[in-house]
Order: structure tokens, then sequence, then C-alpha cells
């Protein structure tokens, strides 16, 4: 028989119901054999010490390979994980598309020479950049099938516009895709994993999970990680689910196995979950030796449930290749694999010049002018502006102004959607009538279920990486999400998805996939009795993570028009909202209007002096004013204030500008002091600014302590003017 070889990608459609055809039954081969090959030849390059890592599908080729026969590649969407080879090839990765991300390639399409090899992404095939982090991608898949369904729903969303990130992301959607995402049975014991399939079941969202279980994590068997050895017995009752557990072995089983659970997420009935058993043949990884844990006999039952060896004894045996056209066909399927390798090596590498590239959007610059739409006040309030209690043209609060600003924003733009814990007015709107509606714990989104409605403004559960890893895959697939965390002392759960995901998305796949999402982050202490756990700073920790924008307003102008920026830039951004200034007097403003935008990366002088700059932000801006009336009036020092208004980035000019200035500065903020955001500015302003200092710089923040919540303890802990003038009247002495 002539046995066609070709690409990786798998040719025709493989039908639900009718027997395969010889053809299909031996391209089933092909890619799972390809799988192998591609795999063996990466093992011998590592071995040659020409590539650096590697890690394989060996014996998850059949579940994989029936995976992605059963879906359509660029329709629907994949979110995959490092050992799935086999998938995608199958979708139609390719072996020199592999070599090269092996060999850490400038033309490697899925990272540019930036991820190990086996962490896929392809825009074309619909493969959304994957990390190594496990498990972070499943809450990501939940979110790509909800924006799905968003379009669906409202194709409105989807209108390009020009103006903000809109203008870079075309949406693509068909009403009947599936989201398929596959995780190993250890990486199930993960939080994140109970996260998505809460969701996807709550939801009926149409995505199938798919378990790979090989029996092991690295060294650690499956009975360790999965109470009784047997995810499926633990998921079981998730409403809503089509539920299978399978011989991942057997490709032919698990195509029907996808075929069904595609059938029952394409009908809307929601979500699949496939349990795969699999075999592991080779060690976890090339850095990994499993003779150490494992013993023989067990290795070699493996070996025995090899699913190319068993399908080739199944095509030798019903007669569809005889040994000699399959010994034909492998042969030339590694030499396609050893072929795509040779070519890769050639591959130029990557530039040292482009590292930062796509750190950041290179189309849409936060800090340009096109962001500087400052106007003059508008005389009266805006369309709706009363509802969200903007009565007048008087001064309002920088929660109302943060409340209209995410008001005005969802009018104009129909991608945005918003979610968090409490942050609806009621999630049983037809309580809606007769209540006023809750709208945040801080009321920053009241009102806005009720104009926007339910679909666009709804309750998360109360798990913030389901918050935040949902937010990236409606991101990913071109909406808005404008998340809010309840308090900043509760990001934590968030911060893999933050750290790992959301930041090095677009640095990750070199441009390929992005994730804008805004999180609003209540913040910060002062507030008499928030003690621990509702007054933690940190904004460090999150300046100190590439690929975010970092903003942290200290009135209620600034958080208008920066928030607007936020929401219309095409960078992931942190918004910080100080609670202690929600509804202080200090900083109140009139609306604004509607298109109000201040860009990034500007400071603002607050107070203009000539003795001694202050650097600060926040809650301190209020703080430091009063330091420095304090300061004028009883010692005649002249301080100037510069309000950063964003971490990062910051405005260096303008500090610069002002220190020269003054020759005198203090950099103040209410976190602790001990590597807090102030070292970084300090050390810069020492280095680039030796020459134009009298006196040394001065840093203030908190003690090194966690904030208590008797009062007097908490006076003690953060900064207060006290502080601030003490050291602006040392220092002038110095
Ligand atoms: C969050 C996280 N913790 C730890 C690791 C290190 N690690 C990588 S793979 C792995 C085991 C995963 O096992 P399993 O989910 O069963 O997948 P398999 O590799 O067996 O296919 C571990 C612990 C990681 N990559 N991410
Ligand atoms: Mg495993």
């Amino acid at each position: 028989m002539e046995v066609a070889i070709s690409s990786a990608r798998a040719s025709g459609t493989f039908p639900a119901r009718d027997e395969l055809t010889v053809q299909q039954m031996i391209e089933i081969y092909r890619l799972m054999f390809l799988s192998r090959a591609v795999d063996d030849r990466e093992i011998l390059l590592k071995r040659q010490q020409k590539i650096f890592f590697q890690i394989s599908s060996a014996g998850h080729e059949a579940l994989q390979v029936g995976a992605a026969l059963a879906l359509r590649s660029g329709y629907d969407w994949f979110f995959p994980y490092y050992r799935d080879g086999a998938l995608a090839l199958a979708l139609g990765v390719t072996p020199y598309d592999m070599m090269l991300q092996a060999v850490g390639a400038a033309s490697d399409p899925a990272s540019g020479g930036r991820q190990m090899p086996r962490h896929w992404s392809s825009r074309a095939l619909h493969i959304v950049s994957t990390s190594s982090s496990t498990a972070t991608q499943l809450l990501q898949a939940v979110g790509c099938a909800e924006a799905g369904r968003a379009f669906s729903k409202h194709p409105a969303m989807a209108a390009k516009a020009e103006g903000d990130y809109r203008a870079f992301h075309d949406v693509d959607f068909h009403g009947d895709e599936v989201v398929l995402t596959c995780v190993g049975e250890g990486s199930t014991s993960q939080g994140e994993f109970w996260e998505a399939i809460s969701a996807a079941s709550n939801h009926k969202l149409p995505v199938i999970f798919c378990v790979e279980d090989n029996g092991y994590a690295i060294s650690v068997p499956v009975e360790v990680n999965t109470p009784g050895g047997n995810i499926s017995r633990l998921v079981q009752n998730f409403p809503n689910f089509h539920f299978a557990e399978i011989d991942g072995n057997d490709p032919i089983v698990s195509l029907r196995a996808f075929q069904a659970a595609a059938e029952h997420c394409r009908a809307g009935n929601g979500p699949a979950f496939i349990h795969g058993h699999v075999v592991r043949l080779y060690s976890h990884s090339l850095s990994d030796d499993d003779k150490n844990y494992r013993s023989a006999a067990e290795r070699e039952a493996d070996v025995l449930r090899d699913p190319i060896a068993r399908f080739r004894a199944r095509l030798i045996g019903e007669g569809i290749l005889t040994v000699a056209e399959i010994d034909g066909l492998e042969g030339s399927l590694e030499r396609e694999a050893a072929e795509a390798a040779e070519r890769a090596l050639e591959a130029p590498l990557p530039a040292v010049e482009d590292i930062a590239t796509h750190v950041y959007s290179e189309d849409l610059d936060p800090t340009s002018v096109s962001f500087a739409t400052e106007q003059p006040v508008t005389a009266a309030p805006a369309n709706g502006a009363a509802e969200s209690g903007q009565k007048g043209a008087g001064p309002r609060t920088m929660a109302e102004l943060i409340n209209a600003c995410l008001r005005d924003e969802m009018r104009r733009d129909p991608r945005i959607v918003v979610y968090g814990e409490d942050v609806a007015d009621a999630s049983r709107a037809e309580a809606l009538s007769e209540v006023k509606g809750k709208g945040g714990v801080f009321k920053l989104t009241a009102g806005l279920q009720t104009e926007f409605g339910s679909d666009r403004v709804f309750n998360s559960p109360l798990a913030e990486a389901n918050i935040v890893g949902r937010a990236i895959g409606y991101a990913l697939r071109g909406m808005k999400p404008v998340v809010e965390i309840q308090f900043f002392d509760y990001i934590w759960p968030a911060m893999h998805q933050i750290r790992n995901e959301l930041s090095v998305m677009r640095w990750r796949s070199n441009g390929t996939w992005v994730a804008p999402v805004v999180i609003r982050v209540p913040i910060g202490g002062y507030l008499t009795g928030g003690a621990i756990y509702h007054s933690q700073s940190g904004e460090s920790l999150f300046t100190h993570t590439p690929g975010l924008r970092v903003v942290f307003p200290s009135n209620a102008r600034d958080a208008n028009g920066l928030l607007r920026t936020a929401i219309r830039c095409d960078d992931p951004v942190l918004f910080f909202e100080h609670k202690r200034l929600y509804r202080e007097t200090h900083g109140r403003a009139p609306y604004p209007g509607p298109d109000f935008a201040i860009p990034f990366g500007k400071a603002k002088i607050v107070r203009p002096g000539t003795d001694l700059t202050l650097v600060t932000y926040g809650a301190l801006i209020p703080r430091a004013v009063q330091a420095a009336q304090q300061a004028k009036r009883e010692h005649g020092i002249d301080i100037e204030i510069l309000d950063l208004r964003t971490l990062n980035p910051y405005d260096w000019e303008a500090i610069a500008e002002s220190v020269r200035k003054t020759n005198r500065v203090i950099v103040a903020h209410e976190d602790m002091l001990s590597w807090g955001y102030g070292a970084e500015i300090a050390s810069r302003i020492a280095d680039e600014l030796f020459d134009d200092l009298d006196a040394p710089v001065r840093r203030i923040g908190a003690m090194d302590t966690f904030v208590a919540y008797q009062p007097k303890l908490e006076d003690a802990i953060l900064p207060q003017p006290e502080n601030i003038l003490k050291a602006i009247v040392d220092l002038k002495a110095f």
C-alpha cells in the first residue's frame, strides 16, 4: 500500500460514528509515531548538548491524538500542558516548529527562543501560550470559554474600534467552539484545578478537561496526590459534566471519547471531563531518572502498554499495513524528525538587542500623548452621571469618580466585563426592583449591574485565582475584564496567575498572546482598626514584576483619568485604590468628563518648593502636604511634593528635575521601609544624581512589621506627618 508522508497536520475529518477508513487508521499511527520520533530526536540532541531541555509525550500519544482529531484546530481553543507534543503535532504544529523551539531559535514560532521546548503557542491554531506552571491553564481555559459565549450572545462586543486596545485585537468566534485543556493527574491537586472545574460546572461552559493520568508527578505516585488514587471518583458529583474514564493507550477509544465530549459541549450541555489512563514511558524529563523510584517490574508493565506498539500490532494484525510498509513509514517519519532538527540547528539565534521587546505593548504606549486628554471640567454632569452619584458639578470623592469612570467606559466599550467578590448589585437579579444593591464592599461598582446587566457585571466565587485566571482567558480572546480583588490583603491566591501568567504572557509568546486585564485593588491602612488583614501595602512586589503597569492615584481626579488609561491601554494594569482615600475630603474633584485620561509615567507637582523634594504617592500625599505646611510655618522650609501617580512606569524626569533644583530628597511611602518601593528610587537618585545632592537620600516607610489593630500601635507602625516633618528638618540641617 502507498503510504502518504505529509507534514504534521492531521488530514480530513474523523467521523463521529462511522468505521474509520484505512487511511484514517494510518493517519492516527503516523501522528503518534511522528510524535515519538520527534521526542527521540530531541533526546539525542539533548545528549549531544545541542538543546538544553527535553520533556517527552512518550506514552501519552494515543490520548492526545484522539483529542486532536475530535476537535478543530484554529476553530476550537487549546490550553495544553508541556507533555502535549502529540496533541500539538496533530493540531498542526510541525516538527520543524518544535525543533526551532528546542534550539531556541529566533524563528521559534512559539516564543522566539524565550521558553523551554514544548511550551506551545500558535495563534493560527488557537493554541494559547503554555507556561511551566502546573494547572494555571485551566482557569484561563474557563475564561476563554466564557468570552466565546459572551461574543455569541452579544455580537456587538466583537466590533472593532480605533483609539484603544481594541484596534489590536480582532475577535474570532463561532458560537459552538469548545475549549480543550489538559493537565497531569498530579496537578489535579492544585487548588486551581478545583476552581476551574467548579466554574465550568456552574456556568455550563464548553470546556473539555483532559486529565492525562500517567500515575506519576515526577516521582510522586498518584495515590499520594489523589485521595483513593482515582480523580474520576472524586469529581463525579460536579453538575452538568459529561464524564469518561478511558484507556488512553488506545487512540480510537480516545477519539470516540473526545467526540462524545465535544458533542456534549457544543450542544451547550456543559463541560466534559476525560480521564485518560496512560503510561509514562520515559522519565519525567531528561533531568529525571525514574529508575531511582520505580521498580523494574512497574516500568516493564508500562512498556507492555505502549500505545504505539499496540496500535502497530493492530494495523499489522488487521492487514492494514504489512511489516515492511510500517517499517517504511516509521523510517520516513524518523527522517522527517531528523531533517527538521538539522534545519533548526542552522536557524539564526535570537538577537540580544530584542530581549526587552514585548515586555509591554509595542503598539499602544500608555505614556504617550494620546492618553493626555485632560480637558476642562464639564459644567454639567455627564449623561447618567446622576445615577452614579455625580449629582451636580461639585467635588466628588475618589470612590464616586472611579465608579463614574467604570460607567463611562462600559458605555463606550461593550467588551468590558466587571466581576469580583460582591461587585454585583445583586446576583439574584429579580431582587433588584426592591433592593438598593451591594455594588462592592466599598460600593465602587454600585449600579453597574443594574445598568449593564448580569452578563457584564457579576459576582465571582470567593476565589482570587479564579478571578485573575479567568480574566486572562477573557482577555486572550480580545475582551477587557476589569476585575476587583476585594482587599489587597487577599491578592495572594491570585499571585501565581499574576506573576507567572498575566505579566509574562506577551513576552513569553513573543508578542502573540496578550492579556490586558485591569485588576482594581483596594489597598492600604490608616483605617483605625484595619489590622493585619485589611491594611497591607506591598506595591513593590508588583513593580518588581516586569510586564505589569502599576498605578496608585492619590485623589479623585487622578483616579478617574488613570483608570481610563488603564482600561483603554493594551497592557495588564494593577490599579491600586487607597481605601482611606475613597471618601476623604482631600482630593475630591468635579467630574472631569467621559474622555478625561491621564498618561502613565507622569508625576504631578502637588506643591512646588525650593528647599527639599518629597517623592511620594497614595495616602502619604495628604500626610506629606500637612508636614510640608508645618515645615514652612514652623521652620521656613519650602518643600516640593511630587506625586508619582504611577509606580511602573514612574516619572524619572520629574524626580531628576526636582532634585536638581532642591538638592535634597526624601522618598516616602506607607509600605514597610526595607526592600520597599523607595529603595529603588533612592538608589537611582544616589547613582545618577550624586553630583546634585547636598545631603544623603532619605527614606520614610512603615516599620518592618505588620499593621496592628489597636490604633495606638497602628499610628506608631505607619508613617505619620510628624515622622515626615522630623525627616524634613533633619535633612535640611544636614
Ligand atoms: C505550580 C508548579 N509546581 C511545581 C512544578 C514542578 N513540576 C513540574 S511537572 C511536575 C509534576 C507534574 O505531574 P503531573 O501533573 O502528573 O504531570 P506529568 O508530568 O506526569 O504529565 C512538577 C511538580 C511546576 N512546574 N509548577
Ligand atoms: Mg502524571
